[in-house]
């Protein structure tokens, strides 16, 4: 066979599972009560060495999940390829030099076809050492934001209901997911595939009908999102992540989105942290400060500038939710004091809007 191996760009979102698991009782759009199911063992390689199920494609259940303003698509695998405890699936991937798997769930919501994606590419060196960072995530609203849960084998895709158009109330048809997983390679036509259901669709989810799902609680909150950086030097952003709830929550911050070339670091220097925000007192929020601090290129053109994303996620009964702020970076000149020109006033954030 004549492959010539084909390079995939992909942006690398650095997010972290919080595994923060709850017993609860079972509620549809829940890992409880799925929309939908799907035996395992039937995402196969059929060439190699004979039906050769490849885990990490094969679907077993999948539900929607929302909180009144985000809805969450989850997909749970019978293995993640991402999980470094699963050597023998490594192995395998390994031998057939597969990279990239693709996960679409799809549904329909006032005859218009929506869909979440979460694109699989093996990072080097394998495994990847940040859980979730081998993943992007989109959706027919745009971007989204997504977490890995390792440990439950579930990919969860998160957009805002806005984005995508639905309200409280309307109801989702006709829900299917699909997975492909690809070699990188000049033909890319997939070498395994899953459907589920194998047929037809799953149940109907209606929007806003699935409760128990806690209001948004944590809020990232930047005070000045635009700032001036000379070439080769950094700016730091400090942050607040405030948490409305009455209980303490542990956060992961991530960014993405960054252009090539810049840095950014969390407190302590890493792409990802994890804080735990105290729950509220009384009426005042708990609440936690972190930094951000973003480098730019020594060759950076004055005039030009980065923006980066910044998500605050938490996690709560396999749901998560996220609050984010884009952060922009532009350069001037060396000495130049000029005051940051855009917004540097008040929080600039993406609030969870008050749920009625
Ligand atoms: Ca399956
Ligand atoms: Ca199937």
């Amino acid at each position: 066979m004549d492959y010539k191996i084909k390079s995939i760009s992909l942006i690398l979102t650095m997010l972290i599972a919080a595994s923060a698991l709850f017993a609860s009782a079972a509620i549809a759009g829940t890992s409880d009560e799925p929309e939908i199911t799907d035996p395992s063992g039937d995402a196969v390689i059929g060439e190699f060495p004979a039906a050769t199920p490849v885990n990490s494609a094969d679907i077993v259940a999948a539900w929607m999940n929302d909180d009144g303003e985000n809805l969450s698509t989850t997909i749970q695998l019978f293995a993640m390829d991402s999980d470094p405890t699963a050597p023998e699936f490594f192995f395998l991937f390994e031998l057939l030099h597969i990279r990239v798997i693709v996960y679409e769930f799809h549904f329909t919501v006032d005859e218009t076809a929506c869909w979440t994606r979460a694109t699989y590419q093996l990072s080097e060196p394998s495994p990847p050492d940040v859980p979730g960072s081998a993943y992007t995530w989109e959706s027919s609203a745009g971007t989204a934001n997504g977490v890995v849960d390792d440990a439950n084998n579930t990919l969860t895709i998160i957009v805002p209901l806005e984005d995508l158009g639905v309200s409280v109330g309307d109801i989702a048809t006709e829900l299917y997911v699909t997975s492909a997983a690809y070699l990188l390679m000049t033909d890319l036509s997939p070498v395994a595939e899953d459907r589920a259901p194998d047929a037809d669709f799953g149940e109907d989810y209606t929007i806003g009908g699935a409760g128990g799902v806690p209001t948004p609680e944590i809020t990232l909150s930047c005070s000045s999102k635009s700032k001036n950086v000379a070439p080769g030097a950094n700016v730091t952003y400090a942050m607040v992540i405030y948490n409305t709830g009455g209980t303490e929550h542990a956060v992961t911050l991530a960014y993405a989105g960054l252009p090539s070339g810049w840095t950014a670091t969390f407190d302590g220097g890493s792409a990802t942290a994890t804080i735990t925000v105290p729950a509220q007192a009384g009426s005042t929020p708990g609440y936690k400060t972190a930094n951000l601090t973003v480098g730019a290129p020594a060759t950076a053109a004055v005039g030009e500038a980065a923006a980066v994303n910044v998500t605050a996620t938490y996690v709560v009964s396999s749901v998560s939710h996220s609050s984010s702020a884009l952060l922009t970076s532009k350069v001037v000149a060396a000495g130049d004091d000029t005051p940051p020109g855009d917004d540097p006033a008040t929080t600039m954030m993406t609030a969870p809007a008050e749920r009625a």
